[in-house]
């Protein structure tokens, strides 16, 4: 682990056989139909309805772009309230101002770092109208919880799937729950279309809304009747998803022998933890994050990301700064009021996680996280 040739990073993309993937796109060499809803985008469609479960989805160009149209599509009134978590990847935020919400940010509990209910019970005043909850690193959040407050108050709850692609929570999908959910298939992810995303939803009559926005508001030749954007998943990425997909299965149970390791490694360090599922979730093992507390472990995480990186691997501070804390939104929003937020970002660190990560290299990324010591 010395050199750039065997530099270890977060993670690295799943990609099929070569073959399988030239096989899957040579059709597009005698159609030239390359995007616009082309047949591999209705091929991957209906896999995806299947796999996941769900009986409408939707198909995007970025999990991004499906978050923002979902926000848009569900017709939230403009300035309203909507409450998020400050710890989560900058998307989350940004689509919710993008649509002309305002977020609200409520604290997330310490043992899976997602919304904490109680929280976003608390901040809930009449201009709320949604909830965006994130499942962070595929943990899922409190749905029960969550649904209920929604059900209580009259509110629509929109989850970031972006990481828990094929969890599932007492033998139902992940997008089983709340109004609707995104998921991306960013190159990073457990299931990558290169670049890609979708949201799944309760509303059947949501889907047209959703078409049309990803294609200009076009519905017809000579008819638009929405200002749509264009977000739609071209031919080349729906066939990575078509291929993706028949590896998902292997994907996963690689991934949680390299989870099981690291977590077998860390499972005596003093101030070191790890985050296993409950019983009741089937996990995509997205993510290895570990949290690091500096007055038992004897280090902070900045230390151990340190001392990683001299040895050429690349973990991650996935989710630091917590967005309350960027610049953009800073002179808003004070990061104080979510204190188990604030602590989550200063001790996480997301560790190396990929299907093909060798089983050796998870003891040798754990070896050095156990030698480490501050420097002086
Ligand atoms: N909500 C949440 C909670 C999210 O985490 C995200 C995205 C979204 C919404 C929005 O979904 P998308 O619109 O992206 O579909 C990455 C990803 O770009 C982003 O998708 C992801 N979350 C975020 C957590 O991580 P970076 O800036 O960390 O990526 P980057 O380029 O540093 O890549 C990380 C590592 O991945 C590299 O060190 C190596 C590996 N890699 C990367 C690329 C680009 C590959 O193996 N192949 C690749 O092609 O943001």
């Amino acid at each position: 682990m010395s050199n750039e040739s065997n530099r270890i990073l977060v993670t690295r993309s799943s990609m099929p056989p070569l073959e399988e993937y030239l096989e899957e796109i040579a059709p597009l060499w005698e159609s030239h139909w390359l995007t616009n809803m082309g047949r591999e985008h209705r091929k991957l469609e209906a896999a995806l309805r299947e796999r996941l479960g769900v009986k409408n989805i939707a198909l995007f160009t970025n999990g991004h772009s499906a978050l923002e149209c979902i926000l848009e599509a569900l017709q939230l009134p403009r300035n309203s309230e909507v409450i998020t978590t400050p710890f989560s990847f900058a998307s989350t935020t940004h689509a919710i101002v993008r649509k002309n919400l305002m977020p609200v940010f409520a604290d997330i509990k310490a043992d899976d770092f997602t919304l904490d209910p109680e929280s976003v019970e608390k901040l809930i005043t009449p201009r709320t109208v949604a909830i965006v909850p994130v499942h962070v690193y595929g943990l899922p959040c409190d749905v029960k919880a969550i649904q209920d407050i929604a059900d209580r108050h009259g509110l629509k709850v929109i989850y970031d799937a972006a990481h828990a692609f094929d969890v599932r929570v007492d033998g139902r999908g992940i997008a089983d729950f709340g109004d609707a959910s995104m998921f991306s298939f960013h190159a990073t992810k457990v299931f990558n279309t290169i670049e890609g995303g979708a949201v799944c939803f309760r509303d059947t009559a949501l889907y047209p809304v959703l078409e049309q926005w990803k294609n200009f508001g076009i519905v017809g030749p000579e008819s638009v009747v929405y200002s749509g954007g264009n977000a739609k998943m071209n031919e080349f990425c729906a066939a990575m998803g078509v291929c993706n997909l028949r590896h998902l299965d292997d994907e996963i149970a690689k991934r949680k022998k390299v989870a099981e390791r690291y977590w077998e490694n860390l499972a005596d360090v003093s101030g070191v933890r790890t985050f296993q599922p409950a019983e009741n979730v089937r996990h995509n093992y997205a993510y290895l994050p570990v949290t690091f507390e500096p007055d038992v472990f004897g280090a902070t995480r900045d230390d151990v990301f340190d001392a990683l990186a001299k040895r050429n691997v690349g973990a991650r501070k996935y989710f630091y700064p917590l967005i309350s804390d960027y610049e953009r939104y800073r002179a808003i929003y004070a990061s104080e009021r979510t204190p188990t937020a604030v602590h989550a970002a200063a001790t996480v660190l997301a560790l190396p996680m990929y299907a093909d990560l060798s089983l050796e290299d998870v003891d040798r990324i754990c070896a050095i996280v156990k030698g480490v010591r501050p420097c002086a």
